[in-house]
């Protein structure tokens, strides 16, 4: 007996390998030509599907879910981070939606890792020095210094999967381990990392060389590197965000960096991408990348075999072993 192939509309162009893979398994409806969806075609589409995936780049609100039809049953997100879903609204329809963590966890903590050497030691500034015309001047024991990183205090703002990895990686590069989290890691981690946690948030940041924004986009996170929290930094501090735009006030961010009251900042994720504030464009010390943290080939995969175990899964008449329920946000 041939399995029912449910309607699958995909909003993005995935690697090669994935749509393969999906137009066997279901009745994908595919965005070959890779252009973001319009409102309009999210709504047709949330019309019209039966399982959706959408990436970080579709607002699946409240006023879409609204305009969906019965049929719709599954989101199965292409991403982890889920801050592009009204989650409560979808559950609430009886919608379940997935997402795919642990795929990219790796990628996405070595992209930290290569923001903090960016910034720390000028790699960015140094390439651009040679460019395409090469203008070194030549070596000087004073010129194009950085900050060495061994020894220094890095702080962690959630201590989740790419939290620890980021963790582990700075360990081995020499930097000492602190962390805000909501709740203390388990004891045993928190030896292996010999990370230190602060229940306050404020208390960390003033005595941290380097910050990490690792957490998600929540209601809770909205703007937690508030201007007033990034006050409490000290001037010669370095932040990375690699998690989103949102959880740092981006303007005030950028007036710190101007002013030159902050060291520099590695930023791979904006508010209002593909926006980025003109200020930040002009910061010295800040290294900016276009939302790269989970951009490998593997990774991309990996993260379309997880959205497609996903529907498989549902359509076999399991619960899909990435759900994601309000109560975990
Ligand atoms: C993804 C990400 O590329 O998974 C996430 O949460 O931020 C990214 O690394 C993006 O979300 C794809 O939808």
């Amino acid at each position: 007996m041939s399995k029912r192939k449910p309607l699958v509309i995909v909003t993005r162009k995935l690697p090669d390998v994935v749509e393969t893979r999906m137009m066997e398994l279901f009745n994908a409806k595919l965005n070959s030509d890779d252009h973001p969806f319009s409102r309009n075609e999210l709504i047709e589409a949330v019309k019209q599907a039966e399982v959706l995936v959408p990436t970080v780049t579709d607002r699946i609100d409240k006023a879409v879910i609204g305009q969906a039809g019965d049929q719709l049953k599954l989101i199965a997100n292409f991403g982890t981070g889920v801050d592009n879903i009204d989650v409560e609204t979808a559950v609430a329809r009886g919608i379940t939606v997935t997402n795919t963590p642990g795929v990219l966890t790796e990628d996405t903590a070595d992209m930290t890792m290569a923001l903090i050497m960016a910034v720390a030691r000028r790699i960015t500034e140094g390439a651009a020095v040679i460019g395409p015309d090469n203008s070194w001047q030549g070596w000087s024991p004073t010129w194009m210094l950085g900050h060495r990183i061994w020894g220094k205090r890095l702080g962690i703002i959630g201590m989740g999967r790419i939290g620890q990895a980021v963790a582990r990686r700075a360990k081995a590069f020499g930097l000492q381990i602190h962390y805000h989290n909501r709740k203390p890691v388990h004891p045993k981690i928190a030896e292996e990392l010999d990370a230190t946690y602060w229940e306050s948030l404020d208390q960390m940041l003033a005595r941290m060389d380097i910050v990490s924004v690792n957490c998600p986009h929540t209601p809770a996170t909205y703007h937690l590197l508030s201007a007033r929290r990034l006050k409490l930094l000290r001037k010669d501090a370095i932040i990375v965000n690699t998690a989103r735009g949102e959880v740092i006030d981006e303007n005030a961010l950028a007036r710190m960096l101007e002013a030159e009251e902050l060291g520099g900042a590695g930023l791979d994720v904006f508010e209002h991408e593909p926006a980025v504030n003109p200020r930040l464009l002009r910061a010295k010390r800040a290294v900016l990348l276009p939302h790269m943290g989970s951009a490998t080939i593997e990774g991309r995969v990996d993260m379309g075999e997880k959205v497609i175990i996903n529907i498989k899964t549902w359509v076999d008449g399991h619960k899909p072993p990435d759900r994601v329920l309000p109560s975990m946000l």
